[in-house]
């Protein structure tokens, strides 16, 4: 293995180049010391044009998540009961030789289908997330896993509307005179965009935040729209209707490169600030003066995050949003349009990765209904229960919707459940077994980024952590052993990097493995700054920006832009609501993505899960800051301290997320009360689209 040679060079300081795995659109270019074999510090790579040599809060604590006392340093096979949390360690040839003929006896009973991989973005890199765990599982048979949790709400509706999910150039924001952060907590979920939008500001731009919550982004902003959570469609509607209405569209940009102009001028003359403003909770007045500085601005700059599509018109909402700039042609100029993604115009040779071809036919399980698949004989979908469960990158015991039904499943006596994990996790509590895996520090991968355009390459600092092996290492092992062809797992993981740039796709010209070598990351072949649809372009099957879509209508969706509500708006949901009646967001904590780094002291800092409510609503229920209470609804609740505070809005319970269910007081967490219901595009979670009632915790 490529890991194996480069850690035993002793003594002087050595300095490698890599890459943040993370969960994020930043994807850090990050620099590594390491002294006699072990990694002193780690810092943001200063030459690098967006990390510009800073670290978040939480990767500045990496090499504390490396070493950490309680990393998994071998196999573990379980000697108790399941989820009793006890195992034994046992040598990774027992350990992989149990695996693969159990898995083996269970293709021959039920079929591969009975096989359900469980991976999301715990890595990001292509080489750990996505090559030889694919080809392992597409050349089994395995059921599919549809890979929906966090984005793909939002993907398809800028594919509608767009038709690639590429966006405005970051880079160019100081030439914005308008930024709307829209959804997003920048400085908690994105903060290497910070600097770029201050850029724009002290360039005289208004900044503003539309968010049902002040965040620390809102804080930091011009203005604060304490929007209602899932109406932003219904907003960015009436801000059309304001454009239209004083003719502050640009007409040339719009018949070159929009279809369906007359159609949304008329649907937009349906949504006067008036309408919008009970919707949204906004004053009209309000709403009508965003519609002209938007309109008159020369290059607004509107980032939205995913934060606003986890609701049931999460895909409507953000392809609503992104008709925005085509229609005042903000794509012409350096600052302006919309971003949500760049992960588009990563071209890399995914398919000879992760050769999906060969496990074309087999059936497809949504992971936002994992509770359902685990729980239901034929998996919710048709075909065998599910009998195997191999969890990798992923925590779904605490991050997968409807936490209870999932739990109940990863309990069943008759599931066998493999986890590859840095730390004993709620889910791994539940295995059958227990595989350590490296962390980024100790193997070779290749990142893509989603919120700028640069590939970055990250090479292994260290040795792996006790016996610890990459995700692609185990992967091959076990497909040897299952006696899938070889030739799928010749590849080490240098290899496969390679194979990732093989693509032939004019985005990677320039984009070589030398390169990446000597410079850690390379910026894509892309003109500076990179203005996607400044002469059209787009990537839909008109190949304009399509305000009209049919393929929208095809699948029985409105085909222009609309306000499709949340399902637990209170007012569409009003025998719910008055049980209970709070809307719940929990988005992430500052100090944790997602659920890792939750069990990092220095940035747990002794904190237990809170939740913030407004002062009325807390007033209303008799309930006072710092008590501890329980927030609930009829699918399970969850327990929290309360922070009385007018930095959400009425209405509105905010529970910073997401915690380890074995570091709450209940055991519990936000996704104990959140349902597994499907947006309307991607059919993906509606984690901010549920009704709770927070009561006192006795
Ligand atoms: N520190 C840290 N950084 C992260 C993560 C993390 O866990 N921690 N997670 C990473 C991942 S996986 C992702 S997907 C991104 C997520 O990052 P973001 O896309 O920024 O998403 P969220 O933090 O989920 O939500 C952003 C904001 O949207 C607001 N919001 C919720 N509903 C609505 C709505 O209907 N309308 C509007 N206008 N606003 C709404 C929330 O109050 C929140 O402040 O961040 C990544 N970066
Ligand atoms: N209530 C609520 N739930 C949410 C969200 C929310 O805002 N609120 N956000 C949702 C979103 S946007 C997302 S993206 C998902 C995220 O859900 P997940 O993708 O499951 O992310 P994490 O919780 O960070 O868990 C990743 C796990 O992967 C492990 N890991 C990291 N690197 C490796 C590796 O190289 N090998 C192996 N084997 N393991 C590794 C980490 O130790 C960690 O335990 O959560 C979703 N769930
Ligand atoms: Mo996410």
């Amino acid at each position: 293995m490529a890991t194996a040679t480069r850690p035993d060079t002793p003594s002087s300081p050595q300095v490698v180049r890599g890459a943040c795995p993370h969960d994020c659109p930043d994807t850090c270019a990050t620099v590594v010391t390491v002294v006699d074999g072990k990694a002193t510090s780690i810092r943001g790579d200063a030459d690098h044009p967006v990390t510009a040599g800073f670290l978040c809060a939480k990767v500045n604590r990496y090499l504390e998540r490396t070493y950490h006392p309680e990393r998994l340093t071998t196999p573990l096979r379980r000697v108790g009961p399941k989820g009793s949390g006890t195992f034994a360690p046992v040598s990774w040839d027992e350990a992989l030789d149990d695996i693969a003929s159990r898995l083996r006896a269970i293709v021959d009973t039920h079929g591969a289908e009975a096989i359900l991989p469980y991976s999301y973005a715990g890595t990001m890199g292509m080489i750990q997330a996505e090559s030889v765990d694919r080809r392992f599982f597409n050349a089994l048979g395995a059921s599919r896993l549809l890979r929906t949790i966090c984005s793909t709400a939002g993907g398809e509706g800028l594919l509608m509307t767009n038709g690639t999910k590429v966006g405005a150039d970051g880079e160019a924001l100081a030439q914005s005179d308008l930024v709307l952060l829209w959804g997003t907590n920048t400085l908690t979920a994105n903060p290497h965009l910070w600097p770029f939008i201050l850029q724009a500001r002290a360039n005289g731009a208004p900044v503003i935040c539309i968010d049902p919550i002040r965040t620390r982004t809102a804080e930091q902003c011009d203005e604060w729209l304490p929007i209602r959570p899932g109406t932003d469609a219904a907003l960015a509607l009436a801000m059309m209707h304001v454009i239209f209405d004083e003719g502050l569209e640009d007409r040339d940009y719009m018949e070159r490169h929009t279809l369906g102009g007359d159609a949304l001028r008329v649907r937009a003359s349906e949504w006067s600030p008036e309408r919008a403003a009970p919707i949204t909770g906004l004053p009209a007045e309000r709403i009508r003066e965003l519609g002209r500085q938007y309109g008159t601005s020369r290059a607004a700059f509107v980032r939205i995050n995913y934060g606003l599509q986890r609701h049931a018109g999460g895909g409507m909402a953000v392809r609503t949003i992104a008709c925005l700039p085509s229609i005042v042609g903000h794509w012409r100029r350096p600052g302006g349009g919309v971003q949500l993604s760049t992960s588009g115009s990563f071209t890399f040779n995914r398919e000879a990765l992760a050769r999906p071809d060969l496990g074309a036919t087999a059936r497809s399980i949504n992971m936002v209904r994992l509770g359902e698949a685990l729980n239901t004989p034929d998996a919710g979908v048709g075909g065998p229960p599910v009998q195997a469960l191999v969890v990798y990158n992923s925590n779904p015991a605490d991050i997968a919707p409807d936490r209870n039904a999932v739990l109940r499943g990863l309990a069943r006596e008759d599931l066998f459940t493999v986890v590859l994990e840095h730390f004993q996790t709620n889910t791994a509590d539940w295995a059958d077994y227990v595989l350590p895996a490296t962390t980024q520090l100790e193997h070779w991968d290749i990142h893509f980024a989603y919120g700028h355009n640069y590939v970055t390459l990250n090479q292994p600092a260290i040795a792996p952590v006790g016996l610890s092996k990459p995700n692609s290492e185990i992967f091959r092992q076990l497909g040897r052993r299952m006696g899938l062809p070889a030739e799928l797992f010749a590849d080490d993981d240098q290899a496969l990097i390679r194979l990732a740039l093989s693509s032939g796709h004019r985005n990677l010209d320039g984009v070589t493995w030398d390169r990446l070598l000597e410079q850690g990351w390379v910026r894509l072949n892309l003109p500076k700054p990179y203005l996607p649809f400044a002469d059209g372009g787009f990537g839909t099957p008109s190949k304009k920006c399509e305000f009209y879509s049919e393929r929208m209508a095809a699948l029985g969706l409105d085909p222009l832009p609309a306000f499709i509500p949340p399902r637990e708006l209170p007012e569409e949901a009003p025998e719910r609501a008055a049980r209970f009646p709070l809307m719940l967001i929990s988005s992430p904590r500052h100090y944790f993505l997602n659920s890792t780094f939750v069990n990092i002291a220095s940035l747990r800092k002794d904190a237990e899960p809170e939740c913030v409510m407004h002062p009325h609503d807390a007033e209303r229920r008799g309930l006072s800051h710092g008590e501890r209470v329980v927030v609930h609804n009829d699918r399970g609740h969850f327990l929290t301290l309360l922070r009385v505070e007018d930095s959400v809005r009425e209405g509105v319970v905010w529970a910073p997320s997401i915690w380890w269910g074995k570091y709450s007081r209940d055991g519990n967490n936000p996704n104990s009360v959140i349902g597994q219901g499907e947006t309307d595009l991607g059919r993906g979670p509606v984690f901010y689209d549920t009704l709770v009632e927070v009561s006192a915790a006795d």
